[in-house]
């Protein structure tokens, strides 16, 4: 099928004659029949990857340069005057995670079909996704992200299920989204939706919608906003109803391939993605059960069949469901969780394994941690952390369960799709065989005394800044100067992510700008996240930064040297705009709290330094590219943990000693920024970083500000700096996906 026949079909036109927007459904119907056609990855025993997020992005370049043929169609399109870029411009990105952990999710669904494993995704069909954020008055505001259109990549399926909550019963259907693999065959990813979902219910201009009518709001959103029990109910629903479907297909499919549920792990193994899926545990005893296998068999055979991945530390985000909501949403499961429980609590007589703990909340992840085969964390010093601190109660139970699987991205989309320029350049130096094998970018370390291989990465880079202007221009209206220095930092917005550091150095920044001490090149911050809405802080983060552009931007003493860049509504295309323009990366959480961070690799790929601190993944970048080609500022996880335990960080003692500090964090309610922000919001967040700083802010300042002075100086020997970005670019290979995915099959799923 070609995409000339496909258009005289729908429109009776030639290319030339089409709008972008009749190519991109053209060209959309066309991938799509393509991927169907390609034969599916095939197996005795398959993996299904549980998750409540799946940050996909858009797809139509992904799958046109997984399927081969990226480079025929543009060329198709320009012999007809038609630029496939601003083709893809139409297709409206789907907001179904929240960052890291639901990004991940679809780079391993690139690399399970690329590396021809057997395994899908099932996860939630979201209407509205996450939320999309707009800026009002410097402050965050969200609005719904309707994504699916009359056509989109989903395909309804025939494969419906009765869910049934306490009280009443709904109904599920599964949606299919083909997944490509490079080059190779394809798997899918499943999205459950419910069948009484009523888009109708909620406004256009905010999120607001009624949380108890679960029949029609199952599936509008991700992660509605969990400050209200209602929100928090609402949560339980989703998992529920995504963990009961899955089961449901897993099973069925399992029989449908006239496998043996006795020997289920044989047939099936299913990672869950954090705790959100956890329910699949006893929901899966439960229907065992159904089937008429008894308790203690089905217990065992479950337990054989999941394995938990734990994506965090932070102990707010570990989830503890009240006993009385489970008892509401999901009776059913209850007897099952006790029975889960009761036999934790006849083997171990320390309470901090229970499942149930004194205050009568389920805890989650202890759940997948007895009942699974494998637990992992997803760096190094994350895992080493779980098994020395956090989990080490369970891993003195378990020590053969613990595992580490350093997480990693899809060199398709970061390096391939992303940044085209630099793909080619790579191709020309060292052959395409880093397409297939990453871990050939090596090869590039020959060229690292090589002028003028060293002078056209530089050149790339720029016009890879290039790019970004144009587009932020265009998109938002934002100018930027492409010969200043581009500083990013781009994630969600958490205290602990500490975007409010960064925020801090631009007001010293701007002291010293105004004091007359100019930077030799002018600096852009860019920053971009969205905050969760009901995550108060956060969003006030949020106003600091924009008062700050808009402070800077007024100022023609201070703005031909320092910019200060808020981009609304980051997302995945978006970061695929930022991440191949930056010079310098900001990856500057508090050592011990980013469990691994994959934005870092994502910028390494792109020839991008790290400024950061020894946390996550940023210290296997560290050891890969050695001390002279990364930042690093701060204290260490250790010595974070150690403050931790003794109670011993006062910011306040900081603040007071220090008088650089304190002359920063009193701008925050200074009356120029006052002028221009809200006296609510900026005194909220001083006080904060005076009285609480949980996140130690004023603890590393002092260190990042240097660092950062340091990387800015090295930044003026172009080639010396040229270098460095070699380097990055050509340790990269480890974090590619691909390696992760075959470490977890060899070890964890044994497909
Ligand atoms: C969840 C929540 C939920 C409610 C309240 C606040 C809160 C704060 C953090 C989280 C994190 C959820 C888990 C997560 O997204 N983890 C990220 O996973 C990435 C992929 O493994 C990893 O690179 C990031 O370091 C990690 O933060």
């Amino acid at each position: 099928m070609n995409l000339e026949e496909i258009l005289k079909e729908r429109c009776n036109k030639s290319i030339k004659d089409c709008t972008n927007e009749e190519l991109y459904y053209a060209l959309l119907e066309m991938t799509k029949k393509m991927a169907k056609k390609k034969e599916s990855n095939k197996g005795k025993k398959k993996l299904y990857y549980i998750s409540a997020e799946f940050l996909i992005g858009k797809l139509l370049s992904n799958n046109l340069i997984n399927l081969g043929i990226y480079d025929d169609v543009k060329k198709l399109l320009e012999e007809n005057q038609k630029n496939l870029s601003e083709i893809e411009e139409i297709e409206p990105e789907p907001s179904l995670g929240n960052g890291g952990l639901g990004r991940l999710a679809a780079c391993f669904l690139d690399s399970i079909a690329t590396l021809g494993l057997n395994g899908d995704g099932v996860g939630l069909n979201y209407h509205y996704g996450l939320f999309k954020q707009v800026f009002k008055n410097n402050l965050q505001q969200e609005t719904p992200n309707p994504w699916m259109e009359k056509e989109s990549w989903l395909t309804k399926t025939d494969r419906v299920y009765t869910i049934s909550f306490g009280g009443f019963h709904l109904k599920s259907r599964m949606y299919d989204i083909d997944v490509t693999g490079y080059e190779n065959r394809t798997t899918k990813l499943h999205l459950f939706d419910v069948e009484s979902v009523d888009e109708n219910i909620v406004s256009e201009n905010n999120i607001d919608f009624d949380k108890e009518d679960i029949a029609k709001n199952l599936t509008l959103f991700l992660y509605p906003d969990d400050s209200d029990d209602a929100g928090r109910l609402l949560r339980v629903y989703q998992q529920y109803f995504m963990v009961s479907s899955g089961a449901r297909l897993i099973l069925d499919e399992v029989t449908e391939r006239g496998g043996n549920l006795h020997k289920l792990y044989d047939y099936a193994t299913i990672q869950i993605n954090d705790t959100h899926p956890t329910m699949v545990i006893p929901e899966l005893i439960r229907l065992l059960m159904e089937r008429g296998i008894l308790m203690d068999e089905a217990i065992d055979i479950v337990s054989k069949t999941c394995a938990y991945t734990n994506h965090t530390i932070l102990a707010e985000a570990l989830e503890k469901w009240p006993i009385h909501y489970l008892e509401k949403v999901v009776p059913q499961l209850m007897p099952i969780i006790y029975e889960l429980d009761n036999r934790v609590r006849e083997k171990y007589d320390d309470s901090s394994v229970y499942i149930i703990d004194a205050e009568q909340r389920v805890h989650m992840a202890h759940i997948d941690i007895h009942y699974g085969y494998s637990v992992n964390g997803v760096a190094y010093l994350h895992t080493e952390i779980l098994k020395n601190s956090e989990l080490n109660h369970f891993y003195r139970i378990y020590q053969e369960k613990f595992n580490n699987k350093t997480n990693g991205i899809t060199f398709r989309r970061w390096l391939l799709h992303c940044n085209k320029e630099l793909s080619a350049l790579m191709e020309e130096l060292i052959g395409p065989g880093f397409k297939k094998d990453a871990m050939e970018l090596e090869k590039l370390s020959d060229f690292v005394e090589d002028e003028k291989v060293l002078d056209r990465i530089l050149d790339v880079k720029t016009s890879c800044k290039r790019e970004l202007k144009d587009y932020l221009k265009k998109a938002q209206g934002i100018e930027l100067n492409e010969n200043s220095i581009f500083d990013i930092q781009i994630k969600r917005l958490h205290e602990y992510k500490r975007q409010q550091m960064n925020a801090l150095y631009v007001i010293l920044k701007y002291f010293e700008i105004k004091e007359g001490k100019l930077p030799s090149t002018p600096i852009t911050v860019l920053f971009g996240a969205k905050a969760a809405p009901a995550y108060i802080i956060a969003k006030d983060i949020i106003h600091l930064i924009l008062c700050l552009q808009q402070l800077i931007e007024q100022d023609p003493e201070v703005s031909p040297y320092l910019k200060v860049v808020m981009v609304e509504n980051y997302n995945v295309t978006l970061a695929e705009k930022l991440i191949p323009a930056a010079d310098i990366h900001e990856q500057i959480s508090l050592a011990s709290k980013e469990a691994s961070g994959t934005s870092n690799m994502k910028f390494m790929l792109n020839g991008a330094i790290a400024l950061g601190t020894m946390d996550g993944a940023n210290v296997e970048i560290a050891d890969l590219v050695g001390r002279e080609n990364i930042y690093i500022f701060g204290e260490s996880s250790d010595e974070v943990i150690e403050h931790y335990a003794k109670a011993d960080y006062v910011s306040k003692d900081f603040y007071e000693k220090d008088p650089d500090i304190k002359r920063a964090v009193d701008f925050i309610v200074s009356d120029e920024l006052l002028k221009i922000g809200q006296k609510e919001n900026l005194e909220r967040l001083y006080h904060e970083l005076l009285n609480k700083d949980w996140f130690m802010t004023l603890l590393d300042l002092k260190s990042y500000v240097q660092e950062k002075e340091r990387a800015f100086k090295e930044y003026e020997d172009r080639r010396i700096w040229a270098k460095k970005m070699l380097i990055n670019i050509s340790k990269a290979g480890f974090f590619s996906s691909d390696r992760t995915i075959r470490q977890y099959n060899d070890e964890v799923w044994k497909l």
